[in-house]
């Protein structure tokens, strides 16, 4: 097996990091990669079986399901039941958590917050779609975990992932120590390491933004996308416009070619679309540790103090010198 490194391998072979996990963590990462690798299945037949469409129910944000939502919902909060690593899954599709309470979890030390089946608008349409998920240690002592243990910043953050289900299926996270990816080997039904050490490019040429709710964006955001479409050789402008409508699939390719992703707010969302305990933190985390950098606009994501399960934030993500100068302009325009 010459040059091939499995996830579960190279998991192994780092948990020497941690000098205050005694493997859990790494068996945790273990678990979330068995279920991606379930929900990749499914997602890779979804256009043969009858599991594609909406489910008829709404979640909690008043959004239609899909069926793969729920199949994916439940297969993570499966593996991490059964893991016993984990005490708390808060998942963007039940509107409350969902405490483990099984003799071997409800001591455990660690919360995991996750969106099951990121962008699944565009399972229809054979379009990539995402896993996030994000790992925070437990605070409390005794007891049951309690919400208290879920509403850390994304500061906390222990470590943190996605899994995107595209031309092949990639898991890529992070621990705090740099950002690895593993590409899926069907054949052999492994992820192996693929993509070590990713790093952002400082700046970049692409930026990725619904420009259809242009009329809606605060100002600064139409000054910065007027910036990019201005022509300047030596800032390599006009940038290229990249929009898929799946924030996996759009951070993962500006991650590795350099570009910004804005999701702002706008008139019909006030406090911008995306949740920030599900898809702005994990995402940020990864992003920061390849060297980018992520902001709601005036302030960095990872310090935004959560006070609910389900909230939201507008989101400027990717290369540093973009998201600054993004920044800028929202400051001078706000
Ligand atoms: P979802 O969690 O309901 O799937 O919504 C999140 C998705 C992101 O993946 C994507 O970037 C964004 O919503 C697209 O929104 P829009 O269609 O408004 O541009
Ligand atoms: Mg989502």
């Amino acid at each position: 097996m010459s040059g091939i490194k499995t996830l579960g391998q190279f998991i192994i072979e780092k948990q020497a990091d941690f000098s205050y996990a005694k493997g859990e963590l790494s068996r945790l990462l273990r678990d979330i990669g068995i279920a991606a690798k379930i929900v990749n299945r499914e997602v890779n037949k979804a256009g043969l079986v009858d599991i594609l469409g909406d489910a008829g129910t709404v979640n909690i944000q008043g959004e239609g399901q899909k069926k793969l939502d729920i199949f994916a919902n439940t297969q993570f909060i499966s593996a991490l039941t059964s893991g016993g690593e984990c005490c708390i899954v808060a998942t963007e599709e039940e509107d409350e958590f969902v405490p483990i309470d099984s003799p071997v979890s409800k001591n455990a030390k660690y919360i995991v917050c996750i969106d099951p089946l990121d962008g699944s608008s565009n399972i229809d349409v054979n379009v990539a779609v995402g896993t996030i998920f994000s790992i925070y240690r437990r605070k409390s002592t005794d007891g049951m975990a309690t919400i208290a243990d879920v509403l850390q910043k994304g500061t906390e953050q222990v470590a943190a992932g996605y899994v995107i289900y595209g031309s092949s299926t990639m898991l890529v996270y992070t621990t705090g120590k740099g950002v690895n990816g593993f590409t899926l080997d069907p054949s052999i039904g492994e992820f192996c390491l693929s993509h070590p050490d990713l790093k952002m490019p400082e700046d970049g040429s692409i930026y990725s933004i619904n420009e259809g709710n242009y009329v809606h964006f605060p100002k600064g955001v139409k000054k910065y996308i007027k910036y990019a479409q201005v022509h300047d050789a030596a800032t390599n402008r006009p940038y290229t416009s990249r929009y898929i409508g799946s924030m996996v699939a759009d951070i993962h390719r500006n991650l590795i070619k350099g570009g910004i992703y804005i999701y702002p707010t706008t008139a019909s969302s006030p406090n911008g679309k995306l949740r920030l305990l599900y898809e702005c933190n994990p995402m940020a985390f990864i992003v920061e540790q390849a060297g980018g950098f992520a902001s709601d606009g005036f302030k960095r994501i990872l310090e935004i103090e959560p006070v609910e399960l389900h909230q939201r934030s507008s989101i400027f993500i990717g290369s540093k010198k973009m998201v600054r100068m993004a920044e800028q302009m929202m400051t001078e325009f706000a």
